[in-house]
């Protein structure tokens, strides 16, 4: 069967069994083609479990929408963040020069880099909109590296099956599947709208999810974990998000 009637058929009999004998059904569907999001469990999980197999399905290589530059917004809206501590406090007046992200678990050669070590990879860039799962949104551009680009330089294995990233504010920490992971429009970032990214937008790193709500788009990046196995991280439940009562996946 080709690749496409075949992902038709599961998509189908994912919605079908949805409608017909209940969301539980399409998870037992779901799960046998690997498609089970890490907080599938709850009164939710069957219906996350649903969007997530179904996007997966259908969408794995879709492109989030770019702008054009006359469409960037004027006045970006930065969602305000908890006071940062002591120790970003010193990287800052550093000018970030010793600010590092560390990546490990699931990789060939666990390394850690510096802003001008990344900055030294391939820039990659786009304009898109970052939407908050409160309403609002802006449209931006941002700079940086391809995450792809940097698991491809540690040796990303090919069990790995998420990538955990982590802030410097401790409560703020994600997780994608490979398929955020090397999708082309994922950016560990360190410029918007070509300058410096601000602060309060993040900077110095922050990770850029173009597919799925701000609340993926996590600030002040410190460490890159590939794992095949989310049940390790916090509650087990693949991110903070989660834990406070927002979806895993938040495809947008
Ligand atoms: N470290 C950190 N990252 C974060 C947040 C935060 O408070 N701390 N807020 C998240 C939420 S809920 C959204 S919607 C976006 C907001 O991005 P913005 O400030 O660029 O609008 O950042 C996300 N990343
Ligand atoms: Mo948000």
């Amino acid at each position: 069967m080709s690749k496409l009637s075949r992902r038709k058929l599961i998509t189908t009999g994912l919605t079908v069994t949805a409608g017909a004998s209940g969301l539980v059904a399409a998870a037992k569907l779901a799960k046998r083609y690997g498609l089970i999001p890490p907080d599938s469990g709850g009164i939710y999980g069957p219906g996350e479990t649903l969007t997530y197999a179904t996007q997966r399905l259908l969408t794995r290589h879709s492109l989030a929408r770019e702008f054009s530059r006359s469409q960037i917004s004027k006045n970006p809206f930065a969602n305000e963040v908890a006071p940062l501590g002591e120790d970003f406090k010193r990287f800052q007046l550093g000018a970030f020069t010793d600010w590092r992200v560390a990546v490990d678990g699931m990789v060939a050669r666990p390394a850690s880099f510096s802003l001008a070590e990344l900055k030294g990879f391939p820039r990659r860039g786009h304009i898109t909109m970052i939407q908050c799962e409160e309403g609002w949104s802006y449209i931006a551009e941002w700079t940086g590296v391809a995450l792809s680009h940097v698991l491809e330089r540690v040796g990303a294995l090919p069990q790995a099956r998420y990538v955990v990233y982590r802030s410097i504010q401790t409560d703020w920490w994600e997780s994608i599947d490979m398929a955020d992971a090397l999708h082309p429009q994922t950016l560990l970032t360190y410029e918007m709208n070509g300058g410096e990214l601000p602060v309060g937008f993040g900077g110095p790193l922050r990770m850029r999810v173009s597919r799925q709500l701000g609340y993926k788009s996590v600030k002040y990046i410190t460490r890159l974990t590939m794992t095949d196995n989310l049940k390790q991280f916090g509650k087990g439940l693949g991110s903070a998000s989660p834990e406070g009562g927002y979806a895993w996946f938040a495809g947008a």
